[in-house]
C-alpha cells in the first residue's frame, strides 16, 4: 500500500518538531511548506539525514509551493507568527487571518480530501477562518488545542499525586485561553475521579485550583520562560496523536476544536469539546453532562471565541 502524505504548513517551531515526529513513527512520506525561502528544505533535508541514524523510511522534502502538497492525507497547519512576552494569543489575530486566507487557498486548490489540523493561534478563531477560506467540510477540519492543555493538567496532577502519567486522565474543555475549562469532575487518576482523591485527603481542594490556573497560564509560563517564542514540543506531540487518530482509524475520544453545532447550547463555531477522531475526521462530538460550574465556565470560553469571531469578520468581509 503507498505510504500516507503528510503536509506541514509553517516548517518553524512546531513544524519541524511535527516532521521529526512524524518521521520517526513512519506516518507517511513529509512535505514541510513554508513562506521563508530555504527554511523547509533546509528542515527537510537535515531530518532526511536523520533517517539512517534512527532507523526510519520516510521522504521527506521541503517547498515553497503549494502544489507540492497535492494529494496529502493529513495537513497540518502551525503557518503564523507566535506569541513573544507580554503578548497574548489574540494579539496574533491580525496577522494569522491573513495567513488563514492564504492556506486556506493553497488547501482548496491542491488538497481538498485532506484531514486539516489547525494549530495556529488564536486557535479557535483560526481554525473556524480556515474552515471558512478552505471550503472543506466541517468534519474534516479540526484545532488542536485541548489535546495540549490536557497534556499539560494531567502532567501538573501527575506531578502532585506523584504517580505515573500513564494513570492520569484529563479534559480541558473550551477556547484554548484564560478561559478554558479543565473540567475536574471528569479527571482520573486510574479511574479514580480527582474530587474523590481531594477527599480521601491525597491533595486539597486548594492545591487543585492551584493546578487548573497553572493549566489555564501553561502556555504563557513557557513563553515567560523562552522569551524569543512559545512551546512547541508538547505541541508537536499533541497534534501527531490526533494525527494518528484519523490514519489509523482509532476512534479517540480526544479534547479538540471541533465544529459544534447544536451541543452545548452551542450554533455554528468551533471550541474545545471531546470529539470521536476516525478515518472520516471529526466523527462525532460527545456532549458530557457538565456540572453547572463546568457549564458556566465553558459558556464564557464559548462567548471569548464568539468575540474572536466577530474580530475577523470585521478585518475580512469575506467571512
Ligand atoms: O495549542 C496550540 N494550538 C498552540 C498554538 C500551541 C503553541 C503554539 N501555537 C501557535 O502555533 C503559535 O502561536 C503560532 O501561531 C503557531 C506556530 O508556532 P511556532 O512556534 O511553530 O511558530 P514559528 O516557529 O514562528 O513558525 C511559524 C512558521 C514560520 O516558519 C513562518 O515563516 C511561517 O510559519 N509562516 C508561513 N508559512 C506559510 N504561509 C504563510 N503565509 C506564513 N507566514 C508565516
Amino acid at each position: 500500500m503507498a505510504r500516507k502524505k503528510i503536509a506541514l504548513i509553517g516548517a518553524g517551531n512546531i513544524g519541524g518538531t511535527l516532521a521529526h515526529l512524524a518521521a520517526q513513527k513512519e506516518l507517511g512520506d513529509i512535505v514541510l511548506f513554508d513562506v521563508a525561502e530555504g527554511l523547509p528544505q533546509g528542515k527537510a533535508l537535515d531530518l532526511s539525514q536523520c533517517g539512517p541514524v534512527e532507523g526510519f523510511d520516510a521522504k521527506i522534502t521541503g517547498t515553497n509551493d503549494y502544489a507540492d502538497i497535492a494529494g496529502a492525507d493529513v495537513i497540518i497547519v502551525t503557518a503564523g507568527v507566535a506569541r513573544k512576552p507580554g503578548m497574548s494569543r489574540d494579539d496574533l489575530l491580525g496577522i494569522n487571518l491573513k495567513v488563514m486566507k492564504s492556506v486556506g487557498e493553497g488547501i482548496a486548490a491542491n488538497a481538498p480530501d485532506a484531514f486539516v489540523i489547525c494549530i495556529t493561534n488564536p486557535l479557535d478563531a483560526m481554525v473556524w477562518a480556515l474552515r471558512e477560506f478552505s471550503g472543506l467540510p466541517h468534519n474534516k477540519v479540526v484545532g488542536m488545542a485541548g489535546v495540549l492543555d490536557s497534556a499539560r493538567f494531567s502532567t501538573f496532577l501527575a506531578w502532585e499525586f506523584g504517580v505515573s502519567i500513564r494513570d492520569v486522565n484529563t479534559f480541558v474543555l473550551g477556547g484554548h485561553g484564560d478561559t478554558m475549562v479543565p473540567v475536574v469532575q471528569y479527571s482520573t487518576v486510574n479511574g479514580i475521579p480527582v474530587p474523590d482523591l481531594i477527599k480521601m485527603g491525597r491533595t486539597t481542594q486548594e492545591k487543585i485550583d492551584a493546578i487548573v490556573q497553572r493549566t489555564r497560564s501553561g502556555g504563557g509560563e513557557i513563553v515567560g520562560l523562552l522569551k524569543t517564542g512559545s512551546a512547541f514540543y508538547a505541541p508537536a506531540a499533541s497534534g501527531i496523536a490526533m494525527a494518528e487518530a484519523y490514519l489509523g482509524d482509532q476512534k479517540r475520544i480526544l479534547p479538540v476544536a471541533a465544529y459544534v453545532d447544536g451541543q452545548y447550547g452551542v450554533d455554528g463555531l468551533y471550541v474545545g469539546v471531546p470529539a470521536i477522531i476516525g478515518a472520516n475526521g471529526v466523527e462525532e462530538v460527545v456532549e458530557i453532562e457538565l456540572d453547572e460550574e463546568a457549564k458556566g465556565n465553558l459558556q464564557v470560553s464559548v462567548d471569548a471565541v464568539k468575540e474572536l469571531l466577530v474580530a475577523c469578520k470585521g478585518i475580512d468581509g469575506t467571512l
